[in-house]
């Protein structure tokens, strides 16, 4: 059996850690079951100095050092496998999660101390590999859904994993590998009442993939999205298309695990990871939530103040409240977020997503006659932003009475935006893959670019007179990049 020691790297180092790595602490648990020794590292929760993670890389002579994220990681990631091959040469690295499957060449490229990758789902290839090393083979040819160097250091891509059908298969995630203290403390979700006075708050991802097909969205090659390409040399690529493949857990899994968690760690929260609860249940036939809450009522897990209707309060509330995401065309827990991106026609036409401003502006409505908050998402900076769709967006506050700081549309890896104006962002980077990465954070701050109109100065501009509902400098603005861009055009025509 092997020892295996997983690394959490940190993630939004300007905030609390407050979400358990679902995937991680699964294929933990995996590893377990079949019989290998397992830790856990927890970067993320215990932000502690570089001589902490030295001495548990020393602290056994592990096999395997297991590291993955998403893309906003990269930053940790490279800091720990670099600590990693230094401290500890003798373990193999092995990295996945979305960091790695959106782009696994150019990841192995960029960072030599990953000797193999997962890419996609692991819940089968992390298992196989591990077995093999067991065994006493480190060739890597053979297992699907890998990506490894051979002696010359070129990096080949197996051919793909097929997913795991039956999810119900999995363990429950190894939750106590991790500090969930650290946690705890950090339970609360800003998103509603019972959000915010959550104490022990854990999250369960259900159900694997998402209908939409947003074009600022990547689904980490879990949801059907990932498929591969062979050029002419045989080499193969990652693409992600429109396929899904939609997969869930059953209602009774559902309701079990969380049981388990009430019962093993007093939970009073569970926030739903889903990409999409709501489309999820509504192309279930509208079923598999309301299997959920019928069972979550039976098995006791209703909180005691919406049984009762009385408002909640921490002290005497037993029962688990829940909260998870949904969208824009359905409603139907304690808050939903909602990504409405936008309230401009044009712009939500080109988003992919299939929501308008009157779907955005029902569900609001219907979200909040329900008494459940709604939490809505917006963004500027869509390739075809213009002052037209910020004034849309504006004139839809004032009726709606919201408040929003909108996100800077990011073109992630694994997106279709990245795929499409590539060559854009990596020319705002001078070319340099990591440094676009490295920029990479949580949509607050303008990285690269893909407005065809505006500037970095004019989106941070245009969002603070947006954040103001001042209209008129809008409006004052929008003549004057007329004006500067009737000259430039015609400089642009001047003979030399
Ligand atoms: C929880 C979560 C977070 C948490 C942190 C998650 C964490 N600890 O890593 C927080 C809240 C911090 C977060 C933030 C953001 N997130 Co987020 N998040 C999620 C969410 C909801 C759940 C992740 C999850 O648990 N998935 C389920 C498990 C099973 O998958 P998994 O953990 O990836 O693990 C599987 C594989 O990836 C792989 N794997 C993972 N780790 C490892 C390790 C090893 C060793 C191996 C072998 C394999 C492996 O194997 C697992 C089993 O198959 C997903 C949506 C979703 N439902 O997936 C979005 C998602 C991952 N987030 C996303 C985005 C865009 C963001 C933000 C940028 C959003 C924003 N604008 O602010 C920020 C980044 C902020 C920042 N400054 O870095 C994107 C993907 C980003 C990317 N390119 O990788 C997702 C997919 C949502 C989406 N569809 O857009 N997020």
């Amino acid at each position: 059996m092997a020892k295996v020691l997983f690394v959490n790297p940190i993630i939004r180092e300007e905030d609390d850690p407050r979400h358990v790595p679902y995937g991680m602490a699964l294929l933990a648990s995996i590893a377990m079951r079949e019989g290998h020794l397992v830790q856990v590292y927890d970067a993320n929760a215990w932000r502690a100095p570089d001589a902490v993670l030295a001495q548990i890389l020393k602290a056994d002579r592990w096999d395997v050092i297991g590291i993955g994220g998403i893309t906003t990681a990269y930053r940790s990631i490279r800091h720990v496998v670099q600590m990693a091959k230094e401290v500890a040469p003798q373990a193999l690295v092995v990295a996945g999660g979305g960091f790695l499957t959106s782009m696994p060449h150019d990841i192995m490229r960029l960072l030599p101390q990953i000797d193999v990758g997962v890419v996609g789902e692991a819940f089968v290839s992390f298992p196989e590999l591990l077995g093999r090393l067991d065994a006493g083979s480190r060739d890597w040819a053979q297992v699907p859904g890998l990506v490894w160097r051979d002696g010359s250091g070129r990096s080949h891509l197996n051919p793909e994993r097929p997913l795991m059908q039956d999810l119900d298969r999995l363990p429950y995630p190894a939750w106590d590998l991790f500090p969930l203290d650290v946690y705890f403390k950090n339970s609360m979700a800003l998103f509603s009442e019972e959000g915010m006075l959550a104490r022990r708050r854990l999250d369960v991802n259900a159900s694997y993939g998402c209908s939409l097909i947003c074009r600022f969205c990547f689904h980490l090659g879990i949801a059907g999205d990932l498929e591969h390409t062979v050029d002419r040399d045989g080499q193969r690529d990652v693409t992600f298309t429109y396929k899904r493949l939609i997969r869930y857990h059953s209602p009774r899994y559902v309701v079990d695990l969380v049981k388990h968690v009430r019962e093993r760690f007093g939970v009073d929260f569970i926030g739903f990871l889903d990409e999409n609860l709501m489309t999820m249940h509504q192309s279930s036939g509208k079923k598999w939530l309301t299997e959920i809450a019928r069972l979550w009522i039976e098995e006791g897990l209703q909180p005691q103040c919406v049984r009762e209707g009385v408002p909640h309060d921490p002290e005497r509330c037993a029962g688990v409240h829940w909260g998870g995401t949904s969208h824009a065309t359905l409603v139907s827990c304690s808050h939903l977020l909602y990504g409405y991106e936008s309230f401009s026609p044009r712009v939500l036409k080109t988003i992919g997503k299939g929501a308008t401003v009157e779907t955005n502006e029902r569900s609001l409505r219907w979200t909040m006659e329900a008494g459940i908050r709604p939490i809505p998402n917006q963004m500027i900076g869509f390739p075809d932003e213009d002052f037209d769709s910020i004034r849309d967006n504006v004139h839809a506050w004032n009726r709606l009475g919201l408040n929003a700081l909108p996100f800077f549309a990011t073109p992630y890896p694994g997106t279709e935006w990245y795929q499409t104006y590539k060559s854009r962002i990596l020319g705002q980077y001078g070319g340099d893959l990591e440094a676009f990465l490295l920029d990479l954070g949580d949509a607050t701050r303008v990285t690269a670019i893909i407005s065809k109109k505006f500037n970095a100065v004019e989106l941070y501009g245009l969002r603070q007179l947006m954040v103001q509902r001042d209209l008129r400098r809008i409006a004052a603005y929008e003549i004057e990049w007329n004006r500067l861009h009737r000259a430039a055009d015609k400089e642009e025509v001047l003979p030399a």
